[in-house]
């Protein structure tokens, strides 16, 4: 079986207790092997005996991309090169990139992990995949690849990109399944009706999509222009990329494999842990990897847990869609808004296309927001006055949700860049 229903369905109590021995272990692990974790857990004063319970998980320090950054590429590996047989990058937005070492034992467990999701979404041996994430130094390529091919599935290594041939290939070969970016997905959904062969009557059933965030409406609108199932695939290539959370078919939030990765929910600000249930910032905990666990890391990534048992089976902690990057939240008048929250109100809107941006700029010490978003082509052709009334409809309609101003712009129709992989939601254009 590629799932492990030893621990997707252990007991909440006998998790805590394989968690909290893992942990120590990982505590351990780091402070023999790495100079900046043996430094920081010296200063600090906590050793893997101090860790009684989870709770004491809070002693231990938090990890930042900056630790990364000054300890690049492998200042912070645990393990000597030779033991190191791959590594994969992310590019990041500023600098030098983030790397990911794996063990034979870590890229093992993370094939585990996405033959879980893969799983949980109900894909079998006979389906035949598309895998269209990037493949390369992107972990979803390889990630997912590694996945399916555990559960025994034809694999169609495409990597992202080439629309056109995507389609072709997902006609000819009979697709069933696609893995790629949701911004992607909508963009050879679209390709596909533009040639006049839309890809609803095709036998793809269902596609597992992630790497950026996306609200259940663009799923709404992917599953109906793709006739298929949509779910959320959620990772980072810091803790050994896709798959540290997954929806299964009851799309009632994301699975943590915390055999795994020990989440935590703090308050960004006071770094605090948050009440039970509460949004804030993702921590999560590597207790397995071996080259390169990290303690605490902070993901960035607003989201809330929660513990219940899934129809689907699993007792694996549960986390919610991820809304957005606090890097990537906005304040406007003083309200705090996520692009998210934009595209969800967007998607009730019938005049225009899911193609935006958010532009910030700034003027007289006051940050300005303008939304750019692609019309359909009959209100293109409408002209001018059509366009007017559609802008005041969406600013009107966001005003009336969100209580806040922002200034509409529609562009021409196929005026935004299409998206063959992570969409850029905010453009920031106020001075650094
Ligand atoms: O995006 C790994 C991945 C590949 C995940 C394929 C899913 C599928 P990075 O490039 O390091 O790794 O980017 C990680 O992307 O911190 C989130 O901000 C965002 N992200 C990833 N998955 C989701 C998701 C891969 N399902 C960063 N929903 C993370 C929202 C996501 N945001």
């Amino acid at each position: 079986m590629p799932w492990n229903e030893k621990f997707e369905c252990m007991p909440f109590a006998e998790m805590q207790k394989f968690q909290l021995a893992k942990l120590k272990e990982t505590v351990d692990w780091l402070s023999e092997r790495v100079p900046f974790y043996r430094k920081k857990l010296g200063e600090m004063g906590v050793a893997a005996d101090d860790i009684k319970s989870l709770e004491d998980i809070v002693k231990l320090p938090l990890t930042v991309k900056i630790d990364l950054r000054d300890n690049y590429p492998f200042g912070l590996c645990a393990v000597p090169m030779k033991e190191v047989v791959r590594v994969h990058a992310s590019s990041g937005t500023t600098g030098k990139p983030i790397t990911g070492p794996y063990t034979v034992e870590d890229l093992d467990q993370w094939t585990e992990c996405v033959a879980r999701v893969l799983w949980a979404a109900g894909i079998r041996e006979d389906d035949i995949v598309q895998n269209a994430y990037g493949i390369g130094l992107f972990t979803g390529g390889l990630g997912l690849h590694q996945g399916a091919s555990r559960i025994g599935c034809t694999v169609v290594p495409t990597s992202s990109g080439m629309t056109e041939r995507q389609i072709l290939l997902m006609k000819d070969f009979g697709s069933t399944a696609l893995f790629c970016t949701p911004s992607y997905a909508l963009t050879i959904a679209e390709r596909a009706e533009e040639l006049g062969t839309p890809l609803t009557g095709l036998p793809l059933r269902v596609g597992v999509f992630g790497a950026e965030p996306w609200t259940n409406a663009m799923r709404n609108e992917i599953e109906q222009r793709m006739g298929i199932s949509a779910v959320d695939i959620y990772g980072l290539t810091e803790l050994g990329g896709p798959g540290m959370a997954y929806e299964c078919e009851a799309k009632d939030g994301l699975h943590i494999n915390e055999d795994h990765f020990l989440a935590e929910i703090i308050d960004p600000v006071t770094l605090e842990p948050v009440a039970p249930g509460e949004r804030g910032e993702l921590v999560l905990t590597a207790i397995q990897r071996r080259a390169m666990p990290l303690l605490r890391y902070r993901t960035k990534d607003i989201t809330s847990l929660r513990r219940e048992k899934c129809s689907c089976g699993s007792t694996l902690i549960k986390m919610d869609r991820i809304t957005g990057r606090s890097d990537d939240m906005l304040i406007i008048n003083g309200v705090n808004v996520f692009p998210s929250q934009i595209e969800s109100l967007l998607t009730d809107i019938r005049e225009v296309e899911l193609q935006y941006a958010l532009v910030v700029g700034k003027k007289k010490h006051l940050d300005q927001v303008k939304l750019k978003v692609e019309a359909k082509q009959e209100i293109y052709d409408g002209g001018p006055q059509k366009i007017g009334e559609v802008e005041k409809k969406i600013a009107n309609h966001i005003q009336g949700m969100l209580g806040i101003h922002v200034q509409i712009e529609l562009t021409a129709p196929k005026s935004m860049t299409r998206s063959e992989g992570k969409a850029v939601r905010v453009i920031d254009e106020r001075p650094k």
